[in-house]
């Protein structure tokens, strides 16, 4: 039976009391479905919402958290194809509209009447939360929640930015804040896809988890190199063939250009408060130099991300810690000490 209370993180003003409380179990629309969630990861742009450091209105009071991974518990009377019992998860696209010409594309990301859960919507740290049901991760029964619910953002959005980055396989891509949870993710995607890469980073713990279990082949600290000098030194002086900036942090934005290879790709994908990316005009042009933003990815993206993962190609690293502990997990990445993901068991 779907209880009426349940457990969730809740809190009215941004960089307010976060509070663990009681609230009322919400009811699917007719094309959405109600999960309970098992376990949610909490990403950076969580944190972002909480200090509400971006130019883009939320639902206040709100429930974070956008990486929800768990157990179909009702289904709305129009969906067909998700059947209560079903393993399914939740990810920063809650809906779109499907009618404009970006949702007709396939573009729904960039949809404007996109619906975001843990921002515009309450979304995953909570125990039960509702999705519309063709925004649904459809998640095969064999995989561990815990595992999956990372891939829900983290893994959906360096898929994706790997894709953007146009490259090839035995090229050489840069993750640029490579031991976080977006970071960790991507070195494995970028190893299944047939990249090399140069993770940058800082501390011995980051530095020892990007080269020793998930394939980087050097790693570069930000805090004891200079990554311009080091990254081309790596790359026989011309620079890697693409870069992905997931570090929260504007240096690297003005930064990478100057250690992209001529004709390579910028990939912007991290979102620090207020920060500009700054690059040469005249090295842009006369270097042919390619940069773009990637932001999340859409539902054929999910299921090819999730994919690679059910195919046993993706382990990063990820700690379990309880959802009433969320405010303990905000500092910790705060101070930029978690070497990978936080995922949090909802049932405590
Ligand atoms: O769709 C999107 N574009 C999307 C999706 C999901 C997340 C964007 N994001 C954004 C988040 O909002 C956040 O701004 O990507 C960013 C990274 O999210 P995350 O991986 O969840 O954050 P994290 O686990 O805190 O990792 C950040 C890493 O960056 C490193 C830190 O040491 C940490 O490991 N870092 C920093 I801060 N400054 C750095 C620098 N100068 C750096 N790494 C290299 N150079
Ligand atoms: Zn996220």
């Amino acid at each position: 039976a779907i209880p009426t209370m349940q457990w969730a993180q809740v809190f009215e003003k941004n960089g307010g009391p976060i509070e663990y409380k009681q609230i009322p179990v919400p009811t699917p629309g007719p094309d959405e479905i109600l999960i309970n969630v098992k376990y949610t990861g909490v990403c950076h742009t969580d944190l972002h919402a909480w200090k509400g450091d971006w130019p883009l209105a939320m639902k206040l009071p709100l429930v974070g958290g956008h990486e929800g991974a768990g157990v179909v518990v009702a289904v709305g009377e129009l969906v067909k194809d998700i059947k209560i019992g079903d393993h399914a998860g939740i990810k920063w696209l809650n809906s779109s509209c499907g009618q404009c010409d970006f949702c007709m594309a396939s573009d729904e990301p960039i949809c404007e009447s996109a619906v975001l859960s843990g921002y515009t919507r309450d979304g995953t740290f909570q125990q039960y939360a509702v999705v519309n049901a063709g925004h649904a991760a459809r998640i095969p029964k064999h995989l561990p929640l815990d595992a999956m619910a990372p891939i829900l953002c983290g893994g959906i959005t360096v898929y994706k930015a790997l894709k953007e980055s146009q490259a090839k396989a035995g090229n050489t891509v840069v993750i640029t804040g490579a031991g976080g949870g977006l970071g960790t993710l991507a070195l494995q995607y970028a190893k299944a896809m047939g990249f090399r890469t140069i993770a940058v980073d800082t501390g011995d713990e980051k530095a020892q988890i990007c080269t020793q279990k998930l394939g980087a082949e050097v790693f570069v600290d930000f805090m004891k190199e200079d990554v311009i000098e080091s990254v081309k030194k790596h790359t026989g002086g011309l620079g890697a063939h693409a870069v992905i900036l997931l570090a929260v942090s504007e240096k690297p934005f003005q930064q990478a250009t100057e250690y992209c290879r001529s004709r390579g790709t910028v990939v912007c994908v991290g979102l620090p408060a207020g920060a500009k990316i700054t690059a040469g005009v005249f090295s842009t042009v006369v270097r042919m130099l390619t940069i773009r933003g990637s932001y999340v990815g859409n539902r054929l993206d999910t299921q090819e991300a999730i994919d690679f993962f059910a195919r046993g190609l993706i382990s990063a690293p990820y700690k379990v810690g309880k959802l009433s502990e969320l405010p303990k997990v905000y500092e910790l990445m705060e101070k930029g000490q978690i070497a990978g993901r936080y995922v949090l068991d909802t049932s405590v």
